[in-house]
């Protein structure tokens, strides 16, 4: 494994073997392609609901991206074979299906494409993959050079799946004036309606050749014979068979009999994905074959992806750390608010926070999106369940079940697009509702949300959790009605308090007796999570419809949680010894190397009272793993407290690197939604990543970055100057772009000062607040500070 650092850096792995699982990922706003580094691949595309182009050989249900994706022998891939004719011997590339030890193996995973650089039989080998900005196409490319002094005779056969289309018709053949294998297939379904609406499907999936082959194979299970996919039976003869599949499960192989002198080589471009009609690949074909077309679309496509950048860039002389921070993560945040994971009813919270990812890369974004989600608000206050992103979108899966929680997202994230942007005009913006066309100004929708939220709550004014918070399946503790979560409860809290806060720094015109009133229920409700949650060390994490505390050390399993205490630091309930209590219960019984785990110990039997959360497999998601967006809450809120010792550690175990590759299983080229807990039940499998890159983890993880570690935080007079360096940090140069000002800067702690210094081009700055930053100007800041102490206690 080695990383180059070149402009844009290159995470590549040098065996097929050592990470089995390790994966890249490409995507634009109409498709994604998670691509394994044994030539495995997980892609979908929207029309507009998620669908398959490649499937797998048996039917599929049809799901959200799950965790730990297993890959089996005949997964959905694009495989090579490559036969030596003189010798007989069949390889496959880039590893699977038939795994032979190849001489040099290389998987490159870089900003827009990824790469297989492979060397066997004396071939040279390169192998590439990249999407197009906006249709729904892999364009491939395979080349291969004759690296020997003698003649070779080779024969490469692509092998891409197509899989099992539909039980109603499916049907593949070798399209001469395409150059292509064609898959037709119909979308099974019952009601008539479904026959109208499902015309516009995109039924076909089609392998196209810049080269005419020497011959073709479209029936997956006449391909492999008797020989199965290790040595396919239609691999034996010369030339493969020009074998159709009717309705049987297709495949997309074609032959390429090729000579190659000492030194020569061949490059071979293909094309391939879903569409309508043939007529729809003749434009992609015009569109994307041939050398320039090519070109021109790697060049488009690197620039949707390098949209991307956002606004801060460091130099810590951590080389893999700032690679990851200044590319790989806004590269997630970014995929994460663009595509927004590729739903068209994403759940609000996780709307509302991928957005606040994308005030840090494109902040008019932010805005549209905060103006939609509250333009499905109801009336009544209500958020709703998700955010349908297109007319005929549907409230799907989860989001049929009535979670709590979606209220308190918008003044929380809201913050950061203020901080960012300074812009005020949001907030008078007049919108309507779900379910009435009556006009309010965006801060009278968000006082609806608080009021809704403070309505939800019991007769001790803790918050109701129906069948969920934050945590999805916790759909048990409060499904009778009677139910409340501690972590509901703060959040409210913590939501109040930012809402009044961003009141005071913006000026923003509120009734007094309103701001008192929140002001108020803050503290009331902080006082009742004392009161009754409260138990020793820590917090607990709710009460059940029928009265059970739960969370607490009575409890043999999911005895502590961390989002209680997270969130009691960010509301202000929790006082300074608690808060020193819950830090060191904590470290005690949550931390792990690869982090802090949701809740320990993890639960190894349902739970009637908590529900779904304690049937997941102990140590994974939210049954008690490193879930990365809970852990992010924890050290975002201790920054907040002061802990940026602690808090910085935490950070550096979150993010995935080439030295802990061999625990994770993963390259470090996106947060896993979670790494594996159980960390004391399950010692051996903790620390596996899940290999999902679809988290809430990412804008937060930017937003301690950016506002907290550099403490570069925007304000209604300018950029707020508060570092939190911890002492392992003596040094953190970089750069901060800021309502499009661009301030190089230079933190440094030395036992020379006693307060923080700051210089602007050379100037004193007298406070902490750069208030005379102007757009497209550039700056230069130094930032001293007194020696940080390595206590964790500031
Ligand atoms: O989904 C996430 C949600 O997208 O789980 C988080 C929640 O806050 C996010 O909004 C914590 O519960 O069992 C389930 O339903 C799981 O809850 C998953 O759906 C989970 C997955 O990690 C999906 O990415």
């Amino acid at each position: 494994i080695d990383t180059e650092l070149d402009g844009l850096s290159r995470i590549k792995l040098s065996s097929p073997i050592k990470l089995p699982n390790a994966t890249g990922y490409l995507w634009n706003r109409a498709m994604v392609m998670q691509v394994n580094c044994r030539g495995y691949v997980n892609s979908q595309f929207m029309q507009p609901e998620p669908a398959k182009y490649s499937y797998a050989p048996n039917m599929e249900a049809k799901s959200f991206i799950q965790p730990e994706h297993s890959y089996f022998s005949h997964h959905p891939g694009r495989f090579f074979y490559l036969k030596d004719e003189d010798s007989g011997e069949i390889i496959s590339l880039p590893y699977e299906p038939k795994r032979v030890q190849l001489d040099k193996f290389s998987f490159e995973l870089g900003n827009s494409d990824i790469t297989w650089l492979i060397e066997h039989f004396g071939l040279q080998i390169t192998i590439k993959v990249n999407l197009t900005k906006e249709d729904l196409i892999e364009c491939w490319l395979f080349s291969v050079k004759n690296l020997t002094e003698t003649k070779k005779n080779i024969s490469v056969y692509p092998y891409f799946s197509i899989g099992y289309m539909s039980w109603m018709n499916q049907s593949a053949t070798f399209d001469k004036s395409l150059n292509a294998i064609v898959a037709h297939s119909v979308t099974p379904y019952q009601k008539v309606a479904d026959y109208f609406a499902n015309k516009q499907l995109k039924d076909t999936t089609f392998f196209l050749s810049d080269t005419p082959p020497t011959a073709w194979h479209a029936n997956q299970k006449d391909f492999e014979g008797e020989g199965g996919l290790h040595q396919p039976s239609a691999l034996v003869a010369e030339n493969l068979g020009n074998v159709e599949a009717r309705y049987e499960t297709p495949v997309a192989v074609m032959q390429f009999q090729q000579p190659l002198l000492p030194n020569e080589h061949k490059t071979y471009q293909f094309l391939f994905g879903p569409v309508k009609d043939t007529s729809e690949i003749d434009e992609l074909r015009e569109k994307y074959l041939g050398h320039s077309q090519r070109q021109k679309a790697i060049k488009t496509y690197h620039e949707y992806i390098s949209q991307s950048e956002a606004c801060l860039t460091i130099n810590s002389n951590n080389d893999s750390f700032d690679d990851f921070v200044n590319h790989w993560l806004p590269r997630q945040m970014y995929y994460h608010g663009d595509v927004n994971r590729l739903s068209t009813d994403p759940q609000t919270r996780n709307y509302i926070q991928d957005n606040m990812g994308m005030a840090f890369i494109n902040s008019k974004q932010t805005r549209e999106a905060y103006i939609l989600a509250v333009s499905q608000q109801a009336i009544n206050g209500a958020m709703p369940e998700g955010v349908l992103l297109h007319s005929d979108a549907k409230l799907k899966y989860i989001n049929q079940v009535p979670h709590a929680d979606h209220g308190v997202w918008l003044p929380i994230c809201l913050s950061v697009y203020l901080n960012e942007t300074a812009d005020v005009s949001l907030l008078s913006e007049m919108i309507t509702f779900a379910d009435s066309s009556q006009e309010q100004s965006f801060i009278c929708h968000i006082e609806l949300a608080l009021d809704y939220l403070l309505n939800a709550t019991d007769r001790r004014g803790l918050s109701f959790i129906e069948q969920g918070d934050w945590c999805d399946p916790m759909n048990m503790v409060g499904y009778k009605g009677q139910g409340v979560s501690t972590w509901l409860s703060l959040a409210t809290a913590y939501a109040l308090n930012t809402w009044c806060d961003l009141c005071n720094e913006y000026n923003i015109d509120i009734n007094q007796q309103k701001y008192n009133e929140y002001r108020f229920a803050a503290k009331a409700i902080n006082a009742a999570v004392n009161k009754y949650l409260w138990h020793g060390q820590w917090f607990a994490r709710g009460i059940t419809d029928d009265g059970r505390v739960f969370g607490t050390d009575k409890d043999l399993e999911g005895k502590i949680f961390l989002n209680p205490q997270s969130w009691s630091m960010l509301s202000g309930a929790a006082n300074e010894h608690q808060q020193l209590d819950m830090i060191e219960a904590i470290s005690e019984q949550l931390i792990t190397p690869q982090g802090v785990m949701m809740l320990a110990p993890s639960y190894t039997r349902m739970v009637e009272d908590i529900g779904r959360i304690t049937q997941k497999h102990p140590g994974v998601s939210e049954n008690g793993s490193v879930y990365n967006h809970a852990a992010i809450f924890y050290i975002y809120a201790l920054y907040q407290v002061g802990q940026n010792n602690l808090a910085f550690e935490l950070l550096c175990k979150m993010l995935p690197s080439l030295d802990n590759a061999e625990i994770t299983g993963q390259l470090p080229v996106y947060i896993p939604n979670y790494y594996r807990g159980a960390f004391y039940q399950f010692p051996e499998q903790a620390g596996r990543s899940s290999h999902l890159f679809n988290t809430g983890t990412t804008s937060w993880l930017y937003r301690c970055l950016v506002e907290e570690l550099c403490g570069l935080k925007g304000c209604a007079s300018g950029l707020r100057v508060a570092p939190k360096i911890p002492a392992s940090l003596q040094k953190l140069s970089g750069q901060r772009i800021f309502r499009e000002a661009i301030v190089n800067f230079d933190i440094e702690q030395t036992k020379e000062v006693l307060n923080m210094e700051l210089l602007l081009d050379k100037h004193i700055i007298t406070g902490n607040v750069l208030t005379c930053l102007q757009a497209g100007q550039h700056y230069q800041l130094q930032v001293r500070l007194p020696k940080v102490s390595e206590d964790n206690v500031q």
